[in-house]
């Protein structure tokens, strides 16, 4: 087996990569570990125990020999709705090894959800951890085979039972030969969401992992096998896949992993235990945790660097966390499209309230409507050139064409870069909002708003909260004879809360006579937003 079909030139800027015309690309993240004489080094922690990379290396072999003795074959997809713990490193390296794609998908969906990313992916194996069991089973006996798709998929728990994957492992041989790849095949999967219309499977390349680790986890955050990482952000999250298993995994560091909730108390108790040099956080969690603070005080000393991403970090929440734990957090952005952050702060270069500096090895423009760059320091949509964007979504090439510029992916997001250079986060070009780092779809809300009986129309827009934080506002029409009350507002807050993912439900519910319409009867959030 060649490990070293992967070479990096970190002498140059950006980081020079070589890949082989063939390869795997689980072989330099796994396997290379052993030849490297980590064998024995811890890669993995949880609270239940420790992983070695000899342990890892085995393991992944043995979970791509289930899959293949279950019958997937190289190129179908494997979705995943799998729990943050050693088994999902097992199962998406084992995959990719054997040349099947992994899925990994949100696992706070509903059934419907999944029911259409079931039959979106085609996916042939659906892989879920047993505490998901009521919410995979109805996914599954819904998507019904079809004439496209004449069978279903094959559906396997991971552990807790006689049939699972955890338990075949102990049933198959310890070897795997990897599925040779072009750096350029497609790899894996993650769904990304946009303001309108379903989730879309960005489609992600052999490379694309390889270039992260190389341009951003070493190339800015100078990561090393001393690092300990803890993402608060979950695996399934493409800012989780890279902080919590990638990055630790290229430099042959340790990732800790947890599959409960991340609260302020359950995130500073594994911090003190297991004392990890590096957090990754979202604002809203910061936020939360400078709050408990106040409470307790915690022990940082193991941390040489905190990160955040997913929306944008206030000035406020930078300065208050670095008064009471001393530490920096790294805002930067990223995006599922280009697989983990092109623009960032760094230790020796930070300003807060900005999103940093191009991470070398991306490239960016900020342009105009019609597609020319605006000039220094205005406002535009901002566009990124690099080695690890998506190829396209899955079976949509509309949405691929409206994102997919040629060699530029338009994020989506409009920004502005001073005169030193700095880029300035200035809202998203659509209506879509980020809470808590995850997407709320405005429409989504006001659907089911729209379900309530005493609700005519609604508008969801972000408001900030006392912490400059972005959460949702619904603007409400009454049906004629309803009385608006405090009473009612909580009835409509509490009623999306229960329909939909906790992060999306109104925090303010305002009572207006109408709503400001353009001409052809477009909601215009835009004026609503000014007040
Ligand atoms: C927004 C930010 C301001 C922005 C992500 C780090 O968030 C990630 O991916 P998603 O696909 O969302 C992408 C969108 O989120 N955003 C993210 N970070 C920031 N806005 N400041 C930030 N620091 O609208 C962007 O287009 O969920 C984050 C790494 C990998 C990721 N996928």
């Amino acid at each position: 087996m060649q490990s070293n079909t992967v070479s990096v030139d970190y002498t140059s800027s950006p980081p020079s990569i070589h890949y082989a015309p063939s390869f795997n690309v689980a072989v330099p993240f796994v396997d290379r570990h052993l030849d490297e004489g980590r064998a024995d080094e811890i890669a993995i922690r949880t609270v239940d125990g420790q992983v070695t990379y000899a342990q890892l290396a085995e393991r992944v072999n043995r979970c791509g020999n289930v899959l293949r003795s279950v019958g997937i074959a190289a190129g179908e997809r494997m979705l995943m709705i799998v729990k943050d713990g050693p088994e999902f490193f097992y199962l998406f390296w084992g995959a990719i090894k054997a040349g099947v794609i992994p899925v990994p998908v949100n696992t706070l969906l509903g059934p419907a959800d999944y029911q259409y990313m079931i039959a979106d992916s085609g996916c042939t194996l659906v892989v879920y951890s047993a505490e998901y069991v009521h919410v995979v089973e109805p996914a599954l006996a819904a998507a019904r085979p079809k004439p496209t798709s004449p069978t279903s998929p094959i559906a396997l728990q991971v552990e807790g039972g006689d049939a699972t994957v955890l338990n075949r492992m102990q049933s198959v041989g310890v070897d795997l030969e990897p599925a040779l790849a072009a750096p350029e095949d497609d790899c894996f999967w993650l769904y990304s969401s946009g303001s309108t219309g379903r989730p879309k499977g960005a489609v992600h390349r052999q490379r694309d992992m390889v270039v992260t680790c190389v341009q951003y986890a070493v190339g800015v955050l100078d990561m090393t096998a001393a690092d300990v990482c803890f993402s608060a952000a979950k695996l399934f999250f493409a800012y989780g896949l890279g902080n919590g298993m990638t990055f630790p995994l290229w430099v042959g560091g340790t990732a800790l992993l947890t599959g409960h909730r991340p609260t302020p108390d359950l995130t500073f108790d594994l911090i003190e235990q297991f004392r990890p040099t590096l957090y990754f956080g979202v604002p809203t969690l910061y936020a939360a945790q400078l709050l408990a603070l106040e409470k307790k005080r915690r022990d940082f000393s193991s941390l040489r660097a905190c990160v955040s991403a997913g929306e944008a970090l206030p000035a406020e929440v930078f300065r208050h966390w670095q008064e009471r734990t001393g530490l920096t957090i790294l805002d930067g952005i990223g995006s599922t499209e280009l697989l983990h952050i092109f623009i960032s702060n760094r230790l020796d270069d930070c300003k807060p309230g900005t999103s940093g500096r191009l991470v070398p090895g991306y490239e960016a423009k900020i342009v105009d409507d019609s597609g020319s760059p605006v000039s220094q320091t205005d406002i535009g949509r901002l566009l990124i050139k690099g080695q690890s964007g998506a190829a396209c979504y899955w079976k949509n090439p509309d949405k691929t064409a409206e994102t997919m510029l040629g060699e530029w992916i338009n994020t989506g997001d409009t920004y502005s870069q001073g005169e030193d250079g700095y880029f300035i986060y200035c809202g998203r070009a659509d209506d879509m909002l980020k809470v808590s780092g995850q997407w709320v779809s405005p429409a989504e809300v006001e659907g089911i708003l729209f379900q309530h009986s005493a609700v005519l129309e609604a508008a969801i827009v972000g408001w900030e909260d006392d912490n400059k934080l972005v959460k949702p506002k619904a603007f409400v029409v009454l049906k004629e004879g309803q009385v608006a009350s405090d009473a009612l507002a909580t009835e409509l807050s509490t009623f999306v809360k229960k329909r939909t993912l906790p992060h999306k439900y109104p925090r303010w519910v305002e009572f207006v006579p109408d709503l400001p319409k353009t001409a052809t009867g477009k909601i215009q959030r835009y004026r609503l937003r000014a007040g």
